[in-house]
């Protein structure tokens, strides 16, 4: 049994199912905990459990001590096309190592094994790229001329399956890589049980919004949701005060995932800061996000303070956070 460990997005998922559909024999599928791009304890030992002869990653950039780790596994062969570095004896195939960007994972496999153009290809590139192509790019007029009066039922069912991991249910997501692998990719908007999803996420999006506390220039939540929503609604608040500090703070396994929107300052110093001290953050000019283990929260949230403080904004967040439970 080979075990493919896959991102949970619509790409992640796209990927699982070409490589099985190329490669054939006997799979098994494995995401890592939604939201962390490392793999925690829990990961491994469920990794460990499922006992495989050999192990693909595709499209997920993990840490070099994780890639040695499964490497020790069994065989293990890597397809991604995130930026990153070669890992001495792992088998790495990912153009962007050689200079060569690809918009997609599915993409990366589509052109590796030779393949025509396919629906899976065109999840991933529409998953991982679709938001931010502008009208008459090259890539998003491949894909209107490859559907023609299909091309809305794509979308939709591009959204459908990118969807399932935000209910934080992996489940959901081996679900959609189980249906896709017999049935077309058009179809998954039929079926009641990911269509649903939809409405799932938006109701959890309202429930958790209804609790952001409001102070002058902060919003603060705190929401302990299994959905991946901390994102969502971050900008949901940013996109009603975006000249407050919206702060949303999630809780994932381990893990404290903070997101930060706001349009006050630059944002990217405090990236580049975070990232400087060891946290696992990213982010632009207007947000920050960062996963943090629970020694450090109070570390991370110094940070914070400390660069609004030097910004003459002193933010007490502390308190906030101090009843994190
Ligand atoms: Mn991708």
């Amino acid at each position: 049994m080979e075990l493919v460990i896959h991102h949970w997005d619509a790409d992640g998922i796209g990927s699982a199912v070409l490589w099985t559909r190329v490669k054939g024999g006997s799979f098994q599928y494995f995401t890592p905990e939604i939201g962390n791009y490392f793999l925690g304890k829990r990961d491994r030992t469920e990794i460990e459990e499922k006992g495989a002869d050999s192990l693909v990653l595709l499209d997920m950039s993990l840490p070099e001590e994780d890639l040695l780790y499964l490497n020790s596994l069994g065989p293990l062969t890597v397809v991604d096309h995130h930026h990153g570095r070669r890992v001495d004896g792992v088998r790495i195939i990912n153009p962007t190592l050689e200079g060569r960007e690809a918009p997609s994972n599915t993409r990366v496999l589509t052109e590796m094994f030779s393949l025509p153009h396919n629906d899976m290809e065109y999840l991933g590139l529409y998953g991982d790229n679709g938001f931010k192509l502008k009208e008459g790019h090259p890539l998003l007029e491949e894909m209107r001329a490859f559907y023609r009066e299909k091309f809305g039922d794509f979308l939709r069912a591009v959204k459908v399956v990118d969807l399932q991991y935000k209910t934080g249910d992996r489940e959901r997501v081996y679900g959609v890589v189980r249906y896709l692998l017999e049935n077309p990719l058009l179809s998954v908007v039929e079926k009641k049980e990911f269509s649903q999803v939809e409405s799932l996420v938006e109701e959890e999006i309202e429930g958790e919004l209804k609790k952001v506390r409001v102070f002058p220039d902060l919003n603060f939540l705190f929401t302990p949701t299994r959905f991946r929503i901390v994102s969502d609604l971050t900008r949901n608040l940013f996109a009603r005060f975006p000249e407050s500090i919206n702060m949303v703070v999630g809780y994932q396994g381990e893990f404290y995932n903070f997101y930060l929107r706001t349009s006050l300052e630059d944002l990217s110093p405090l990236v580049r800061r975070a990232k400087s001290l060891g946290f696992y953050a990213g982010g632009k000019k207007d947000v920050i996000g960062a996963v943090v283990e629970r020694e450090r929260v109070g570390d991370y949230i110094a940070l914070l303070e400390e660069f609004f403080r030097e910004r003459g904004r002193p933010v007490n967040l502390r308190s906030l956070v101090g009843d994190l439970s």
